[in-house]
């Protein structure tokens, strides 16, 4: 039996892969575990059906058997586990590794998230142009030192890691602020992140289902 994936049966992003399933789907592909993917309005999304996956009713979600999953950390690491690929051998590698997989969730997206929601929310309201000036620089600190620790090398930890995977992910959110582009070492980071064909199916699955649905406009 393949697990099954939850997704937006329209995403917002149209097909650019910001959705987080993109996480799951890279993951999955990085391993080569084949999988189902349930789509799902928004409508759906708030259904009981659903919220007995995923209590707040969002996307992503994993089935496999009788193991459900929310959280696209949770459901990355959890493939990482169980999987070759994804994580370092070595039982300190692997913490460290794992570490940036928290640092890339709890340090560096709440700042992306926050300024792409507020570009998106509050454009139009009066205190916009304060307020933006301000989360571009908490986007830029974490930038910043992101950088200086990357510095001349390919991936966080070593070998390319589930660390990475969510980190590019997240730092894909910032290509419309303009923001990932000042930092070149980062810019080429998400690129070679892109660049893996595990990354390049999974965003041909989602881009996909996004095609599909404009057709049926
Ligand atoms: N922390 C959660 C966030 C999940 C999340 O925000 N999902 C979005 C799509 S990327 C969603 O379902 N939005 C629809 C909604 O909240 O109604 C995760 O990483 O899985």
């Amino acid at each position: 039996m393949r697990p099954t994936i939850t997704a937006f049966e329209i995403s917002p992003d149209r097909g650019q892969g910001l959705a987080r399933d993109m996480r799951v789907r890279w993951a999955l592909e990085e391993v080569g575990q084949p999988y189902e993917v349930r789509l799902l309005s928004f409508a759906d999304m708030k259904e009981p059906a659903h919220r007995a996956l995923h209590p707040f009713g969002q996307i992503p979600t994993f089935e496999d058997g009788d193991l459900a999953l929310f959280e696209s950390g949770a459901i990355t690491l959890h493939i990482a586990e169980r999987h070759t690929g994804l994580l370092p051998t070595d039982a300190q590698a692997r913490a460290r590794a794992i570490g940036w997989m928290f640092a890339a969730l709890n340090t560096v997206e709440p700042p992306v998230v926050e300024l792409s929601l507020a570009t998106i929310l509050e454009r139009d309201k009066p205190w916009f142009a304060e307020r933006q000036p301000v989360l571009e620089a908490r986007v830029r600190t974490v930038l910043e030192a992101l950088s200086n620790r990357l510095g001349a090398a390919d991936w966080l930890e070593g070998e390319f890691c589930a660390g990475d995977l969510l980190m590019v992910t997240v730092l894909r959110r910032l290509y419309r602020s303009g923001l990932l582009q000042a930092y070149p070492k980062l810019a080429a980071y998400v690129g070679r992140g892109e660049a893996r064909p595990a990354y390049q199916r999974a965003f041909a699955a989602q881009l996909a289902i996004f095609e599909r649905s404009k057709r049926r406009d």
